[in-house]
C-alpha cells in the first residue's frame, strides 16, 4: 500500500536549534546540526510487500519500493546519508509498542530495498521512511505500511516518565511543566546504571548519543529528532547520565515516545508515555516530582529555576557566569552539592546567549562557539546529577572542565563587539 502524508500531520515535535540559540531553526538548518525535526513534505513515495504472510514472532523480510512523484525509482544516489544511513525505517503497530528501527539494503532492482524485522504484535504496522533526498537537502518521511495476521490491540494510554530496559534506569522531565502543543519544552532524558548511580557512559549510535522517535496516538505524526549539544565525534567517546532534547508538539493528545541508545554495543529502547495539553492550557503548571528525590528536595525543583536574566552585554555576561561558577565552587566547599544544580543551569544559561549576543565571528569562530556550549549544556547536566548524588568529587572534577570550557568561551568572544 501506498500513502502520502499531508503537510499538516508531518511534524509532531520540533526540533529547535540544536546550539544555544533560542529561535526555531528551519527544517534546513537542523540538518546542519545533526537532527531531523521539522519535516519537509514528502517528495518520494513508498511502498512495502513482505515475502510471505506475517505471523506475530515470525521473522520476516520485506521489500521497500521508494519513487519519486513522476514514478522514476530512488535510488541511494538520490539520498543523503543522515545520522549513517541513508534510509532509516522507524515502524511501530497500532498499540504503539512495538517499535523497530531499521535501515534496508539495496535490493535487485532500483528503487527496492529489503529489510528483516520479527513483528512482535497484530495488526497493521506503520512505516516511515525518514530520507534526506539530494534534490530537497530537507528531511522527509515517506508513509507505508504492512499488516501481521490477528486481532490489534488498543493503545494504552498509559503515561510513564520512568522505565527499566536492560537494567538500567530511564527517566524523562520536561522543563517548566507538561508539555502543551504548539509549545517549546526542553526535556531531559536521565539514565542511571544497574547499581542505580547515575550512568554516563552511553555509547555513540549512528552518529548520535540518543535518537528519540515519537509517534501520536493515530500514528499521523512522527518525529525524530537527538540530544541538543555536541554529537558525538568518535565511537570512544561517551554521554550521560543526562541528555537535553528540545522538543515542540504539533498535536495535543496521548504520544508515545521511544528513546534509543546504546549500551554494551547493544541497542536500548525506553519507552515513553506523555500527554500533551492542548493549545492555550495554562502553561506553568508545576511538574509534578517523578522520582522518589532524595533528602536534597530538589525533585521538587526541577525544571522550576527561576529563568536567568541575561545582561545586556557580552563582558558582563561573562562576569554573570563566572559569579554563577564562584557559587558552585562555595557550595561544594561548604556541603551544599544540592545548590549546584541551579547555579550550573544559570551559567550554562547566560553562556548560551552569547552566540546571540556576539557580532562579527566568521562561521568557523560560530561553529567552535556554538561546539563548546554544547560541551558546557553537558557538563551542566552532570554537575546537576553529581551534586544531587551528593558526589563532591566527580562535582569537582566536573567543574574543573566546566571552568576550561568558560575561559576557551572567554577567548572566543572577549573584545568581539555585541549586537
Ligand atoms: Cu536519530
Amino acid at each position: 500500500m501506498t500513502f502520502r502524508l499531508s503537510t499538516a500531520s508531518l511534524i509532531a515535535l520540533a526540533l529547535l536549534a540544536a546550539a544555544g540559540a533560542n529561535a526555531p531553526s528551519s527544517a534546513a538548518e537542523s540538518h546542519d546540526h545533526g537532527a531531523h525535526g521539522a519535516a519537509a513534505p514528502s517528495t518520494i513515495g513508498a511502498s512495502i510487500a513482505p515475502a510471505g504472510g506475517l505471523k506475530i514472532g515470525e521473522p520476516a523480510t520485506f521489500t521497500l519500493s521508494l519513487a519519486a512523484e513522476d514514478g522514476k525509482p530512488i535510488t541511494l544516489a538520490d539520498l543523503k546519508v543522515a545520522h549513517t544511513e541513508k534510509v532509516h525505517l522507524l515502524i511501530v503497530d497500532p498499540s504503539l509498542t512495538d517499535y523497530h528501527h531499521a535501515h534496508p539494503k539495496p535490493g535487485a532492482a532500483p528503487g527496492a530495498y529489503t529489510f528483516a524485522i520479527t513483528p512482535g504484535k497484530a495488526g497493521e504496522y506503520k512505516v516511515f521512511a525518514d530520507l534526506l533526498p539530494v534534490a530537497t537537502d530537507k528531511q522527509e518521511y515517506a508513509a507505508t505500511g504492512f499488516a501481521v495476521v490477528g486481532t490489534p490491540a488498543p493503545v494504552e494510554k498509559i503515561a510513564n516518565r520512568k522505565t527499566t530496559v536492560a537494567g538500567h534506569g530511564f527517566e524523562w522531565a520536561f522543563e517548566g511543566g507538561p508539555p502543551v502543543a504548539g509549545q517549546p519544552r526542553k526535556a531531559r532524558l536521565t539514565v542511571t546504571g544497574p547499581d542505580g548511580k547515575p550512568f554516563a557512559g552511553l555509547e555513540p549510535i549512528m552518529g548520535a548519543f540518543a535518537h528519540l522517535v515519537g509517534f501520536s496516538a493515530d500514528r499521523a505524526e512522527i518525529a525524530h529528532i537527538h540530544p541538543l549539544g555536541q554529537e558525538p565525534r568518535s565511537a570512544a567517546e561517551r554521554a550521560g547520565p543526562t541528555l537535553e532534547f528540545q522538543t515542540q508538539f504539533a498535536a495535543a493528545g496521548y504520544h508515545k515516545l521511544f528513546a534509543q541508545v546504546q549500551i554494551g554495543g547493544k541497542s536500548v529502547f525506553a519507552p515513553f508515555g506523555v500527554e500533551v495539553a492542548p493549545a492555550g492550557s495554562a502553561t506553568a503548571a508545576p511538574a509534578k516530582p517523578t522520582s522518589a528525590a532524595p533528602a536534597a528536595g530538589h525533585g521538587q525543583q526541577h525544571g522550576r529555576d527561576e529563568p536567568v536574566a541575561i545582561p545586556a552585554t557580552i563582558a558582563e555576561i561573562l562576569a554573570a557566569a563566572d559569579r554563577r561558577v564562584a557559587a558552585i565552587d562555595r557550595a561544594i566547599a561548604g556541603g551544599g552539592l544540592a545548590k549546584v544544580h541551579a547555579e550550573a543551569f544559570a551559567a550554562r544559561d547566560l553562556l548560551a546567549a552569547l552566540p546571540q549576543k556576539v557580532a562579527g565571528l566568521n562561521p568557523e569562530e560560530a561553529k567552535a562557539l556554538d561546539a563548546a556550549i554544547g560541551r558546557v549544556r553537558q557538563q551542566a547536566g552532570l554537575l546537576d546529577k553529581f551534586g544531587d548524588a551528593g558526589d563532591a568529587a566527580q562535582t569537582r572534577a566536573v567543574l574543573a572542565r566546566f571552568k576550561k570550557e568558560i575561559a576557551g568561551i572567554r577567548q572566543q568572544v572577549e573584545g568581539k563587539p555585541s549586537r
